[in-house]
């Protein structure tokens, strides 16, 4: 496994942003439509990716922001994951998760999900992608990621939350706290990775060169 954060990767960060941006991208302050563009997201997506990469809550991306939400993401451990995660679930900051705000980052990441098959859709039909100006291309993606969406059902979504809570609220009050969320992660493989992995194939494109594709599955 080489999924390491390297220099190439920060060049084609660097050159992405300042595309975007302009300037100097080591002083960007990148808002949620800029993800949008960057990762490839609907407003859904790129709002709770977003989220995840502000860890101080000023509604902007700083550059450290973003390599460091990138980095723990390529290459975190299951406790840093579990932390970030909770800390975008925790909507309210009350330190601990409800009913509401695990449903709303349940839905939340089925569309990042999509997005990121969208994504990995793009790269193979390249050529005709080269064809369609930016703005046709991204009608494109929403198009797809939309049909995608329709066909969530929502009874799903609640049965995943049941299951969560079943599993993790070890006290049964309601309530998720960081340390049930973490002890629920580390002996339960599966709790965040559907949602990592989610988040972590929106950014392969920037973390991965595709050299290295060929270690995949
Ligand atoms: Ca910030
Ligand atoms: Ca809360
Ligand atoms: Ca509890």
């Amino acid at each position: 496994m080489s999924k390491k954060f390297g220099k190439t990767e920060l060049t084609l960060l660097e050159e992405k942003v300042r595309k975007l941006k302009g300037g100097n991208p080591k002083d960007c302050h990148l808002s949620i439509v800029d993800f949008e563009s960057l990762f490839g997201l609907d407003n859904e997506g790129a709002t709770l990716l977003h989220k995840t990469f502000d860890s101080d809550k000023n509604g902007t991306i700083e550059w450290n922001e973003l390599l460091g939400g990138l980095a723990i993401l390529s290459s975190g451990s299951t406790e840093e994951k579990a932390e970030m995660m909770f800390m975008t679930w925790d909507a309210d900051g009350n330190g601990s998760l409800d009913e509401k705000e695990v449903y709303q980052m349940m839905h939340s990441s089925i569309t990042i999900a999509a997005a990121a098959i969208v994504n990995s859709m793009m790269g193979p039909m390249g050529d005709l992608m080269s064809t369609l100006s930016e703005k046709q291309a991204s009608e494109l993606r929403t198009e797809i990621s939309e049909s995608i969406q329709t066909n969530i059902n929502n009874e799903d979504v609640e049965e995943a939350v049941k299951l969560l809570f079943k599993e993790a609220d070890i006290d049964n009050d309601g309530q998720i706290t960081l340390e049930e969320f973490k002890l629920h992660c580390q002996s339960n493989d599966n709790a965040i990775s559907p949602f990592v992995e989610a988040l972590t194939n929106v950014v392969k494109p920037i973390t991965n060169k595709e050299e290295e594709n060929c270690e995949q599955m």
